[in-house]
């Protein structure tokens, strides 16, 4: 994406744009401090994201989907170009092996881009693996399998490590389908021990990054189901081990942002995989079912972030992990980072001050209002203009529009399938 086009789409709409910027602005006593704060404000995209998802019953494959890493490089830096909030890339291992890891990384940087966590997959098996994962991989009951899925682990770190990754993501999808499959302690202790040795083999200023899931593959116990299994976990292994939440791994209706509260307060709370569902690890786009539980939980995120004294920007890893079945990934994937910052911008105008002293008179009403009174702002002129100010377009989604950039993608890329309406 030329710059030239995507400062002649500003051009063409900067008045419209500071007629509802002059409009918000005008109610901000901190402006200066949230544009600043918003145009920091990244969140990384996870390779896969990139093509078309599925789900367990199929995947109906888009066109012009990226066929290499070096393509899905490609489409983060142009998400990047146009919406200036997308500047790192987080990879999955195996499904994103670099090949030179020196080149890559060039790549990368060639659209200011840098690489956030390593995932490692102990999830599926591989062609040519020795040993099956099909009855879990830490937490297996025989020894060999364990070792193996730790050996996977520590190879992903030094991939890592090649490309100037700071993390490693683990998700297991070990537990088990029926009652009596498993022993629960034993499971634990397994899963221990195996991230016990992943943990020895992290670099000095590297963080282990566990993640929890309630159910799905397994539909009886899931051996990390939640936070307080996955806090465990991090508290026993040590202080650069720390628990991540996927929105989507949560039991309907579960108070999340009260979850993140407790772990931001605790040193523990390692990131998120963001998206958005409403009765599973759906992995819809990120503010499409309930934007105002993601406003809560950035509430929840500023205000703890604050307390400790953390930088928004680089205090917590921020990724989607997001997967779809219906759109065009990249049209999806701005539309969730543009969510995210909405959510982050409507915290950002939350008073605290106020918040407090309601809370401490015990004001319910007074508390409400405080909160909606910022989640009913429109805030979306004010992320247009962070967006503006570092280069972006002021309408990402326009801007490719517009330029057809999928069409440009499929003649490139080719086309699996023609699907009526893409
Ligand atoms: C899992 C989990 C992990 C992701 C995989 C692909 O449900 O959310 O974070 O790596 O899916
Ligand atoms: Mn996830
Ligand atoms: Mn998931």
């Amino acid at each position: 994406m030329e710059q030239h086009k995507i400062d002649e789409f500003n051009h063409q709409h900067i008045k419209e744009h500071q007629r509802e910027f002059n409009f918000v602005a005008g109610y901000l006593s901190n402006l200066d401090d949230v544009l600043q704060k918003l145009i920091a404000f990244q969140i990384a995209i996870p390779s896969w994201a990139l093509g078309t998802g599925g789900t367990r019953f199929g995947r109906f494959s888009g066109g012009g989907e990226p066929r290499n890493l070096e393509e899905k490089i490609e489409d983060v830096g142009l998400i990047h170009a146009l919406n200036r909030s997308s500047n790192s890339i987080s990879l999955h291992i195996p499904w994103d092996i670099p090949k030179d890891a020196a080149a890559t990384k060039k790549l990368a940087e060639h659209y200011g881009l840098h690489f956030d966590a390593v995932n490692s997959n102990t999830f599926q098996d591989q062609p040519g693996q020795k040993l099956s994962y099909k009855f879990g991989s830490l937490h297996h009951v025989v020894k060999a399998v364990r070792q193996q899925a730790v050996d996977h682990n520590i190879e992903v770190i030094k991939y890592g490590e090649q490309l100037g990754s700071k993390a490693l993501s683990v998700w297991l999808s070990d537990g088990s389908n029926f009652p009596g499959q498993l022993n629960f302690r034993g499971a634990f202790q397994r899963t221990l021990e195996s991230l016990q040795q992943i943990y020895e083999a992290l670099p000095k200023d590297w963080k282990v990054w566990i993640e929890y899931k309630p159910f799905e593959p397994n539909f009886y116990s899931t051996t990390i189901g939640d936070w307080g299994q996955s806090f465990l976990l991090a508290s026993k292994l040590g202080e650069k081990a720390q628990t991540l939440v996927d929105l989507g791994h949560h039991l309907p209706n579960t108070n999340i942002e009260q979850i993140v509260s407790l772990l931001l307060m605790e040193g523990k709370l390692a990131g998120f995989h963001f998206n958005d569902s409403k009765y599973g690890d759906d992995d819809l786009t990120v503010g499409s079912i309930n934007p105002y539980q993601l406003f809560l939980i950035f509430n929840e995120l500023v205000e703890g972030m604050d307390a400790r004294g953390m930088n928004h920007a680089t205090g917590i890893g921020w990724m989607i992990d997001a997967s779809h079945n219906v759109k065009d990934p990249i049209e999806d994937l701005l539309q969730s980072v543009e969510a995210i910052k909405i959510a982050y911008a409507q915290a950002l105008l939350v008073d605290n001050e106020a918040l407090a002293q309601a809370q401490q008179q015990n004001d319910v009403i007074n508390a409400q209002e405080i909160l909606q009174n910022a989640y009913r702002t429109d805030v979306r002129p004010l992320i247009a203009e962070a967006r503006l100010r570092a280069g972006g377009a002021l309408n990402p989604i326009a801007v490719y529009r517009l330029q057809a950039v999928r069409d440009g993608l499929i003649k490139k890329r080719g086309v699996k399938t023609v699907a009526t309406g893409l």
